[in-house]
């Protein structure tokens, strides 16, 4: 569990760093990361841009088993509840820049990212960037950033390129976990052609039906039986299906509604 501490400091500026955190366990993670791309003849990294998979652990049952961690659970359970969502996980190889955005602008409910980056990274080659602070939606500095920094926006609005804007640089060792709020700005300068990074995403429990159905068709990008992979589901204890089950309650509108949508191959 975080302590109270971590906690101001998360909602205060919107990401956690925790050094060194799954040290032990990168080993087998890495490798099954690796293992993962081949399953699909579409994604075969060549370099010349991000190739990316959604319900990215949902494909590996070990992977699936970080949900079931008493650290990454103690880490959602301290920020979103212990009845928290689990909302997906992507696996990407990154081939160059990420300018800044958020993933989201979210009032009614927390979404969490934890981001395990899989390469030494610094300031020179890729290391996520963020603005602390940044994740306060109805604040003036959000509204500012919003006009005068999203995407490539300092370059008119500031004469700064992207890697100029003041920011904290978070350093990575493999083993390390970085979390930060959706709504945080967040960017990458520098990187190589094939910066790997996977993510779990875990927001608390949605109070409207409605808005979790749009949610999870948003967010589908692919064709699939139910929100969740086959091994994410079928390696699921009670435990873990606690944090599975309302997402699960919508596999059939899920289905229904994103039907039209190309399959993953
Ligand atoms: O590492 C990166 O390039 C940025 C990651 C990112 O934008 C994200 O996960 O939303």
């Amino acid at each position: 569990m975080l302590s109270e501490q971590q906690l101001h400091f998360f909602h205060t500026f919107g990401y956690l760093k925790f050094s060194g955190l799954m040290k032990d366990e990168i080993g087998w993670i890495t490798e099954e990361f690796t293992q993962v791309f081949p399953m699909f003849a579409s994604k075969i990294h060549d370099g010349t841009k991000r190739t990316s998979i959604v319900a990215f652990i949902d494909q590996r049952e070990k992977l699936s088993s970080l949900i079931d961690d008493p650290r990454i659970n103690g880490i959602c359970t301290s920020l979103l509840g212990d009845d928290f969502n689990y909302m997906g996980s992507d696996g990407n190889y990154y081939s160059g820049n990420t300018t800044w955005h958020p993933d989201d602008n979210n009032r009614e409910r927390l979404h969490l990212k934890i981001a395990f980056y899989l390469d030494e990274l610094d300031h020179s080659n890729g290391a996520l960037r963020v603005l602390p602070g940044s994740h306060h939606v109805d604040d003036r500095f959000n509204h500012d950033l919003r006009e005068k920094v999203f995407h490539k926006a300092s370059e008119k609005y500031l004469g700064i390129p992207g890697e100029d804007v003041p920011a904290v640089v978070v350093d990575n060792v493999p083993g390390d976990v970085l979390v930060f709020n959706h709504n945080l700005y967040h960017s990458a300068f520098g990187g190589g052609k094939s910066r790997r990074m996977f993510t779990l995403n875990c927001s608390q429990r949605f109070t409207d039906v409605e808005v979790l159905r749009s949610y999870i068709v948003k967010n589908a990008h692919f064709k699939r039986p139910s929100y969740y992979g086959q091994a994410m589901i079928a390696s699921a204890n009670p435990q873990r299906m606690k944090h599975l089950e309302q997402v699960m309650a919508q596999d059939d509108f899920f289905a229904e509604h994103t039907s039209d949508l190309p399959v993953m191959a």
